[in-house]
């Protein structure tokens, strides 16, 4: 069995649970949860398991700890006879690299800038430097990749071509936090608004945040991430 550290909710840790589903590995995985809220990342416990002090974490069989959602997924994508969602050719290979990079930088990580230093954030407890007009200028980062993946699918059907890869999962979880910041992206992007539609018909899509709950977050009235 592998093991993955993450929070149920979170944007990051949807990325990887959507893989998992993707690649049918939901029975060969158990989850920890590892509480965003109370700041459990960044204690030395878990710090030892990924310096970055972020989720989610993968436990492979021989103890190492794979942090990075790039890293994770390209891993469990490897598991299988042949790779579903990270390349098969040299060419689709760098394709999904580079529109996965470009969805953090431009779109995802903006968001998540945006999350921890212009609003509360994870609170007082754990954000504990914040910079109001650095969050704002990711936000307004944010929606100019949201432009920017629009005129991508205008005239292609997934974010690296013509298959859906690790590059949709990633502007896929920039809109889950989107959702949970409460930043609209444009009615006008048609284009990304439709290819959002498709992507959250996906099973994984669907039930990624059912995959494992920790015992207290039925009951809990903390935002989602
Ligand atoms: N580059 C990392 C980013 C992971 C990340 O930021 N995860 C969020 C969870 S949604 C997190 O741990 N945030 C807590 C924090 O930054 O304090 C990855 O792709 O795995």
């Amino acid at each position: 069995m592998l093991m993955i550290y993450d929070w149920h909710a979170g944007p990051y840790p949807s990325r990887v649970r959507i893989a998992v589903a993707e690649l049918g590995l939901t029975s060969h995985i158990n989850f920890t949860s590892v509480d965003l809220w109370t700041g459990e990342h960044k204690r030395p416990d878990f710090l030892a398991k990924n310096y970055s002090g972020t989720l989610p974490v993968l436990q492979i069989e021989d103890g190492t700890y794979l942090g990075e959602c790039t890293a994770i997924t390209q891993y469990l994508d490897a598991l299988g006879d042949t790779p579903r969602l990270t390349g098969t050719t040299p060419r689709d290979q760098g394709m999904i690299h580079m529109m996965t990079k470009r969805a953090e930088i431009e779109f995802l990580d903006a968001i998540s800038v945006y999350f921890h230093h212009a609003t509360a954030g994870l609170g007082p407890d754990v954000e504990l430097y914040q910079n109001a007009e650095w969050g704002l200028r990711m936000r307004d980062k944010a929606l100019r990749g949201a432009r920017y993946f629009d005129g991508v699918l205008k005239d292609q059907p997934y974010v690296a071509g013509n298959a859906f890869s690790m590059a949709d999962i990633t502007v896929i979880a920039g809109f889950v936090f989107a959702k949970i910041v409460g930043l609209q992206i444009p009615t006008e992007l048609v284009s990304i608004h439709a290819w959002h539609a498709r992507m959250l018909e996906r099973p994984s899509v669907q039930h990624w945040k059912e995959m494992h709950l920790p015992s207290e977050a039925t009951n809990s009235s903390r935002p989602a991430v």
